[in-house]
């Protein structure tokens, strides 16, 4: 009721805690000075708050004037007297903050100028971060700063067991929040995460570095027996590359390779394996080769040396096969493929290896190194070489190609014995290349490097004193003939392909160009029937030997035209080789003499490691005799009915890709063989398979197989191609259908193609699009390509070429192999294509069992619901397994027997 109110109530000292910014609140209520009765100007409806610092508790009071205004608070509800009679107190609340505080502690005080007030509670607070713990960093409880927009940069530390690589931090923000956190803290190997805190790694569980999750159980063929491992051990015999990582399985080195074969060309020879079984659970198995031979005196095998090639490499291969080249010829050496992994080094056990022993053949003559020009002309050049550095053998003749440099398409060969030549018919001033090998028996070498000669200038002979008008007139009329020349040269090309102009006895000259079949310069095939005198023909290509050079030893078959026999070949300068002779029996016409050597007029002209090498002909002494290298192993096909089952499916691969690369040979050469068969397919003792019996019409009239068709030709039916029978289209595409049927044959062991249907019905059937069965436990993959090589159309056949190069990655890659028709359903198209027949064959499935001595399984077959021959030819081998004929033999025979079965009941509505 009384002017000049001021009234003060003071704290006590307030300690701060370190904090620089406080803050105040307070509960109050206000009473509204309109409330009040009337007049009384002394009333306010605000009250002032203040602070003062120091630094210790103050023994008197603080003065007035040492205070400093916090603010003066006014109310938002004020109260009346109304209120006052329900009791309702309007309680207001106001919060101040204070700051920056500089001293231990403080006071407050509140100063009342006249106000109607209840100060209800005054709370003192400070605000703080709490500690925390965020990716795996521990933060402490951290006061806030003085500044209400101010972040506090807090450094924090790893908890136990973890590390950080830079110091982790945090921001604390003015209101006691974190924000904002920079780095993290990881736990040390040995530890992983859980719940903000690094536990150890368990005995039998790892953790190898910082990167990973947590710990792992140890991976196989390790174990730890202690906490916190970083990583495991390898179990005895299980290793760990250096690289290896931690959580791969130890692992130990692989077995030997299996199944290795080799393939001897000359001096080359192609080694071939298949993968180990157990590769020691790694995927870098590698092989290396270890070559030995034996050593001059036969008295023991020695290390190969450096001279021999390996391509592509000896050490370190990863397919599994390798040309050895530049080995000697007739040595034996052998051979070591070693299978090796990145863990083979840290055992001292012995490498597992296979090992192959390997005869060398003979070697084709290394490539001339010397050439040199000797005189030259406007037209003309000499040109002089030196032998070859190995010639391996007598040289029987050089070859030297040359052309006009950079016109390489269009060039000239020249064959001559001696070792120099005249290259004419040159133009005047201009570069020719020059390239020469040399043959002897063994085949050509290699070609020499390109030499580079000019002619002379073309004006050299009329020089000097003859006047202008002349040298006109000479380049006119050379002029004119180089263009005669030119254009009889392309006309000639592709008329023939080369046409030929004797010159020298000892030399003869061809020309190619590339308006010619050949594009690529290889020699084309010779028709003998194009010579006149058939004689010349065979003294063109073959080699006449001297009869006192060959013992014939033993009789080995009958042929058409006289025996077969064996025996030694001594040629002089030469080593003795085991041949065989065909011989023309007495009394022979001179038509069948013709025939007879028509046949070495064709191997004669063929130079490949998968075609029978012709040695020479006998043609000055009777018998006259065809001499070709001797195949220990005889023809294909009885080969294979001898050692039915023996081979692995990559050996069988083997011998079809060395077949389908002499294929690829002769089409190449442009000869079409129209015989091709395994009876025709000699075998040597290396397994390698060269294509024979080479002939012109004669080939079809010697073959028993051959039989006429309506048009009076005589055919192979079963192995030829439709359009071949229809109408004699007979092409490499033909020979291709062929080469499918001997791929059936090969993986069937030598079975006869379509068993024992009659060609009629053969022909019948293959006209109805039926298709031979794929043999028993062949791979998919071959049945479709023998599928492919039996396309109706024959452009959509593969080409050998194309057939090679299938062959060859599914060698490299054997796993290609592993699907069989077998379990992949193995069922013929044919009941599909004809609908259900009743059989009119067999009766009944036990009278077909007892026809082929299978009697005994006939109640298995009804117990399994087999009991119909329908049902039955639908039969896998897996379904046999099932019925309980668990004997490979006599489900081999079953199977073939269903096929016949098949094909039989296929018939059926066609004999009707
Ligand atoms: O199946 P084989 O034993 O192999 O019976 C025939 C027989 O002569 C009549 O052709 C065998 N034969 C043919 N040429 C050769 C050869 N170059 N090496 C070994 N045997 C051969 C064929």
């Amino acid at each position: 009721m009384e002017h000049n109110q001021n009234n003060w109530l003071q704290t006590s000292w307030i300690l701060n805690e370190g904090a620089q910014r406080i803050f105040v609140e307070l509960k109050f209520t206000l009473r509204d000075c309109n409330s009040l009765p009337g007049g009384l100007g002394t009333c306010k409806e605000t009250f002032n708050v203040y602070f003062f610092e120091s630094d210790e508790e103050e023994d008197r009071d603080v003065r007035e004037s040492q205070y400093s205004k916090i603010d003066t608070i006014a109310a938002d509800e004020s109260f009346t007297e109304l209120d006052l009679g329900d009791r309702v107190m309007k309680l207001n609340t106001e919060l101040r903050d204070v700051g920056p505080l500089t001293r231990k502690g403080f006071y407050l005080a509140f100063q009342d100028v006249g106000a109607c007030i209840a100060l209800v509670s005054v709370r003192v607070f400070y605000k703080k971060c709490p500690s925390a713990v965020r990716n795996l960093v521990l933060f402490p409880d951290t006061v806030t700063g003085a500044d209400s927009s101010q972040l506090l940069e807090v450094s924090g530390t790893c908890v136990n067991n973890s590390m950080a690589e830079d110091l982790p931090r945090m921001h604390c923000s003015a209101e006691g929040e974190w924000l904002v956190p920079i780095g993290k803290c990881v736990c040390q190997a040995g530890y992983e995460e859980v719940n903000d805190t690094c536990q150890v790694c368990q005995p039998g569980f790892f953790r190898s570095s910082v990167q990973s999750l947590s710990c792992s159980k140890c991976p196989p063929y390790s174990y730890t027996k202690l906490e916190a491992s970083t990583a495991c051990q390898c179990e005895d015999d299980y290793y760990r590359m250096e690289t290896d990582p931690p959580n791969m399985a130890c692992t130990k080195p692989p077995s030997a390779p299996r199944n290795a074969i080799s393939n001897v060309n000359e001096t080359s020879v192609l080694l071939e394996w298949v993968g180990p079984e157990e590769t020691g659970g790694r995927k870098d198995v590698r092989y290396n080769i270890l070559c030995r031979k034996m050593a001059a005196d036969w008295s023991r095998y020695e290390e190969c040396g450096g001279q021999v090639r390996y391509l592509p490499q000896r050490q370190g291969l990863r397919n599994s096969s390798v040309m050895v080249a530049d080995l000697l010829a007739h040595t034996n050496y052998t051979f070591l493929v070693e299978a090796v992994n990145g863990v083979s080094h840290l055992t001292s056990l012995p490498r597992p290896s296979v090992s192959l022993n390997v005869t060398t053949n003979q070697a084709a003559p290394s490539p001339v190194s010397v050439v040199r020009k000797g005189k030259t002309a406007k037209n003309s050049i000499a040109v002089s070489w030196l032998e070859p550095d190995r010639p391996n053998g007598i040289i029987l003749e050089y070859e030297i190609k040359y052309f006009e440099k950079d016109q390489e398409t269009s060039y000239t060969i020249i064959k001559s014995r001696e070792t120099q030549v005249l290259a004419d018919g040159l133009k005047p001033s201009c570069v020719y290349v020059f390239q020469i090998r040399a043959r002897t028996s063994a085949g050509y070498g290699g070609f020499s490097r390109r030499f580079e000669f000019q002619t002379s200038p073309f004006l050299v002979a009329a020089s000097s004193d003859q006047s202008q008008a002349p040298i006109v007139a000479v380049s006119v009329i050379v002029g004119v003939i180089l263009l005669a020349l030119v254009t009889g040269f392309l006309l000639s090309g592709r008329r023939c392909g080369y046409s030929k102009a004797k010159q020298d006895p000892d030399e003869e000259k061809m020309h190619f160009h590339n308006g010619h079949i050949k594009f690529s310069g290889i020699r084309t095939y010779i028709d003998p029937h194009t010579y006149e005198d058939p004689n010349q023909a065979v003294h063109e290509f073959a080699k006449e030997i001297d009869v006192s050079c060959i013992t014939i030893e033993r009789v080995i078959g009958a042929g058409e035209f006289g025996e077969v026999c064996s025996g030694p070949l001594r040629l002089p300068g030469k080593r003795e080789v085991l041949v065989a002779i065909k011989t023309l029996k007495a009394g022979y016409t001179d038509k069948q003499r013709r025939e007879f050597l028509g046949e070495a007029s064709i191997m004669g002209q063929f130079d490949h490691p998968n075609i029978i090498h012709l040695e020479g002909v006998v043609t000055k002494s009777k018998p006259v005799m065809i001499i070709t290298e001797y195949m220990e192993n005889g023809s294909l096909d009885t080969f294979l009915k001898k050692n039915d089952g023996q081979f692995t499916v990559i050996q069988l691969v083997g011998m079809l890709r060395g077949i389908a690369s002499g294929m690829r040979y002769l089409s190449d050469m442009g000869y079409v063989h129209r015989d091709l068969a395994a009876r025709n397919i000699l075998v040597n003792s290396n397994l390698v398979c060269k294509v024979s019996d080479f002939g012109l019409s004669r080939v079809l009239e010697d073959d028993p197989e051959a039989a006429y068709t309506t048009r009076g030709g005589k055919i192979p039916i079963r192995w030829t191609a439709p359009e071949a029978i229809s109408f004699r289209k007979f092409t490499s595409a033909s020979d291709v259908w062929s080469y499918g049927i001997v791929m059936w044959e090969v993986m069937s062991y030598g079975e006869r193609p379509y068993w024992e249907m009659s060609n009629q019905d053969v022909i019948k059937a293959v006209e109805d699009s039926y298709r031979l069965p794929g043999p028993m436990d062949c791979p998919a993959a071959l049945y479709q390509l023998m599928m492919d090589c039996w396309q109706d159309e024959r452009s959509s056949r593969p080409r050998f070429e194309e057939i090679v190069c299938l062959l060859d990655k599914l060698i490299r890659n054997p796993c290609s192999l592993k699907a069989l028709i077998n379990s992949s359903k193995r069922s013929s198209n044919l009941l599909v294509e004809y609908g259900a027949i009743e059989s009119n064959i067999y009766r009944s499935v036990g009278e077909w069992l007892e026809a082929i001595k299978m009697g005994r399984y006939t109640e298995l077959f009804m117990e399994s619901g087999y009991t119909t021959l329908e049902v039955v030819t639908q039969m896998t081998s897996d379904d046999l397994r099932r019925v309980g004929v668990t004997l490979a033999g006599h489900q081999k025979k079953i199977i073939s027997s269903i096929q016949e079965t098949r094909v039989q009941m296929m018939n059926a509505p066609v004999q009707i």
